[in-house]
């Protein structure tokens, strides 16, 4: 072993990068509180491409601010979010989001259970749980990023460490509290390990939850008919609570070269509600389980991956969609707040929706130094998903039977890769990607509510549309191939170059291709994107097959004092799924249907940092990030739907003492230029300033901090159409044109203590 690691130390840097790790001190001596956070997680980051990281510091003061893990990843250069429940946003790279990203949680690729996405992979965390996030936003290599045309999120929890020989048995752990004034925000999170020099035991557990959050200053009020006279605070944002709780119990053993980990994770997550869905999360609870074998033998490095994951999600109105407001209903106008009784004529009558699903996976990844200039990646990946989405008999329209929206939904993938780094000289670093993916995807016969339903009406309609989808053929299988080509050039000490090409593919997901009714009240509960619309799925949908081009440019001091990075990048998609309209109304909501057309992506992701050293104030550095992106249709000309317009941060850090202080801008041009076909809502710019500061001694950590210190009323550009209230069962009941207010002026406070 000894022998293997001093020939790899000999060898090129990529070598010695893969030594480091493999003879990182998770399996070396050390006492406790010296262990790195290394992993074999580390092993899988070769030379390149260089993905951008936060780490667990950095998550621990970001943590006592936000409880998504999406909204740590945004000063990142190239990444933005879609708006979507308090800590379920849909990442997105490039302008691209959501299932076109591949995001990996401890090597599980999860999907969104939900005709509304509303439990994407990363609401499965929480930024404590959280030991390293990576986000791949140029060309990911194809090891990290199958069935996806966008880059990767990769995020791992917190790596085990161990006790140093001859230690004996350590306990150890942290706990941690924060308190958000905007939305009476809380929550406290949990670590507890045992440890030993092989065995590591360690739970960790989250809970969050806030009440509706206040927008800066004054929200507009709200006139439509359906929604008079509702008494909800005028700069309160409807539907925007949630309570979550995740548990993770995770067990590690390693011997000699080896490590095996074994994680169970459960999150019952009570309610998050949607200001921009039509319907409210009101139970999703999830259990995983993922087993993972590490080792190391001559020049070979392998990983073993098996998980299974079961989610219960059921969604139905939340408090704030419950009523029947004015007029609409001839009821009496209620107080918000108040009881909701099924008979009462004030009250919606519900319309409560299922899903299920079950996900298993394995992967096998083997890294071997071909020679000292050399390293092949091989991997072989399998999962198998299951989905149903049922919607129980309710109220007047939604009888007598179960409306099935997706029936026993298969989505299977198997793929292989390979994957060649090389360095062909001191100043070149090479990497060659392959990776064959299958998807094979199937769903069982599907039926509305009535299917004996007298004409005329909507009910003739929707039968119309299950006995069409009941008749065709609906198994697909997609052959698909990614191909990726990297290079860096080391310039000189203070320049570096990385460039490169590839081709991506994504298959369809279960919903655009398989929900399959037109009727506005089936359709308006589709819809992953959060603009109020709603969406049918296509079984002729091909996969989106992309091609992309991206360069960054590194320029540097030697020691890295200062830096500026541009990243430009240029995506051609065809076969891109956008949607073309079903209904036709302008300056309203209409129904979709998910269409393969062209579309084109370009822009550039700028970052620099500049350390101003000692001062009389303490060390001193600027930190800042612009990111542009612009995306068309290149069928209609149109653009694509919720690119997040020209923005920008910039930030001064001081850290004086044991303090660590922070004021941030954050800058956010108009949206403007706007998707046509789904009547996207414009937004305006504005611009934030935030503050924070991090105090720590020994084992104790404060943070405060304010958000949006002037209290800025503003638009999430991102945020899509808020639909917080009211009727939103009916397409247009609820009005049209409204964004989804940002949060107003917030203070926090986060302490952790460890021991
Ligand atoms: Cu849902």
């Amino acid at each position: 072993m000894k022998g293997v690691l001093t020939m790899l130390n000999r060898i090129h840097p990529l070598a010695a990068a893969v030594a480091i790790v493999v003879s990182s001190p998770v399996w070396a001596d050390a006492s406790m509180q010296k262990l790195d956070e290394i992993t074999v997680e580390a092993i899988r980051e070769a030379e390149l491409p260089n993905a951008n990281k936060v780490e667990a510091d950095d998550l621990k003061a970001k943590g006592a601010a936000t409880s998504d893990v999406v909204s740590l990843l945004l000063d990142l250069p190239g990444m933005s979010a879609y708006s979507a429940g308090g800590v379920s946003s849909l990442p997105a790279i490039h302008g691209m989001a959501d299932d076109r990203v591949r995001i990996k949680l401890d090597g599980m690729d999860l999907i969104a259970s939900c005709p509304n996405h509303m439990n994407p992979a990363l609401s499965y965390s929480a930024p404590s749980q959280i030991g390293v996030a990576k986000v791949y936003a140029g060309i990911t290599p194809v090891s990290v990023g199958g069935d996806s045309i966008g880059g990767s999120i990769v995020v791992d929890t917190l790596a085990p460490r161990f006790a140093a020989d001859g230690q004996g048995t350590i306990t150890s752990g942290e706990v941690g509290a924060y308190f958000r004034s905007n939305g009476n925000a809380k929550g406290v999170n949990v670590t507890l390990a045992a440890i030993t020099e092989r065995v590591n035991l360690t739970y960790t557990g989250s809970s969050a939850e806030s009440d509706n959050y206040n927008t800066g200053g004054d929200f507009r009020s709200y006139t439509a008919s359906g929604v008079q006279g509702h008494d909800i605070p005028l700069d309160e944002v409807a539907s925007s609570a949630y309570k979550t709780r995740n548990h993770q119990l995770a067990l590690a053993y390693r011997f000699d070269n080896h490590l095996l980990e074994a994680k169970v994770g459960y999150q019952d997550m009570p309610y998050q509600y949607y200001p921009n869905q039509r319907m409210d999360m009101l139970s999703n609870e999830a259990t995983r389980f993922n087993v993972r074998y590490q080792g190391q033998f001559d020049g070979l490095i392998l990983d073993a991956r098996a998980y299974h994951e079961d989610v219960d999600h059921f969604m139905d109105f939340g408090p704030d969609k419950r009523y029947w407001y004015g007029s609409a209903s001839g009821g009496p106008t209620v107080p918000y707040g108040s009881p909701c009784s099924p008979i009462s004529p004030t009250c919606a009558t519900g319309m409560p929706m299922y899903t299920e699903s079950s996900t298993d996976g394995v992967s096998l990844k083997a890294d071997w130094m071909l020679s000292d200039r050399d390293l092949l990646r091989l991997g072989a990946e399998m999962q198998a998903y299951a989905i149903d989405d049922w919607w129980p008999p309710s109220g007047a329209m939604m009888w007598p039977d179960v409306f099935w929206n997706v029936n026993n939904g298969q989505r299977d993938r198997a793929a292989i890769f390979g994957e060649w780094e090389s360095k062909p000289s001191d100043a070149w670093t090479t990497l060659l990607g392959l990776r064959f993916e299958r998807v094979s995807m199937d769903a069982d016969d599907v039926r509305g509510y009535d299917i004996d339903a007298a004409p005329p009406g909507s009910f003739m309609m929707t039968n119309a549309e299950a006995t069409a989808f009941n008749a065709a053929d609906r198994a697909r299988d997609d052959n698909n191939l990614d191909l990726t080509a990297l290079a860096r050039y080391h310039a000189s000490e203070t320049m570096d170059v990385e460039f490169g090409l590839a081709r991506k593919v994504r298959s369809p997901n279960v919903y655009e291709r398989y929900s399959w009714s037109s009727w506005t009240m089936a359709a308006v509960m589709n819809n992953f994107v959060g603009d109020g619309n709603g969406y049918v799925g296509n079984l002729n949908l091909d996969p989106e097959v992309a091609h992309t081009a991206s360069a960054t440019l590194d320029w540097h001091a030697a020691d890295r004092a200062w830096e500026v990075k541009a990243t430009p990048y240029y995506t051609r998609v065809t076969d891109f799924i956008d949607a073309t309209r079903v209904t036709n109304n302008s300056n309203q909501f209409n129904v979709l249907r998910y269409i393969n057309q062209d579309a084109r992506l370009f822009g550039m992701d700028l970052s620099g940092k500049l350390e101003l050293g000692d001062t009389a104030v303490g060390k001193l550095a600027l930190k800042t990030v612009v990111n542009y992106t612009d995306g068309t249709n290149l069928d209609t000309d149109d653009a694509l739907y919720n690119i997040m317009p020209l923005n920008g941060r910039i930030s001064l850090t001081q850290q004086i003492g044991r303090w660590d202080n922070e004021i941030e801008w954050v800058g956010v041009n108009a949206k403007d230029d706007t998707s046509d076909a789904r009547n996207e809502i414009k937004t305006k710019g504005y611009g934030l300033i935030n503050l924070r500061t991090s105090y720590i001694v020994d084992n104790f950590r404060l943070d405060l901090g304010i958000d949006n210190l002037f209290d800025r009323n503003y638009d999430l550009p991102l945020g899509g159409a808020y639909v917080a209230q009211g009727t939103t069962m009916s397409i247009n009941a609820v009005p049209w044109g409204i964004a989804v207010p940002g949060m107003g002026r917030s203070l926090y406070a986060g302490v952790n203590i460890s021991f």
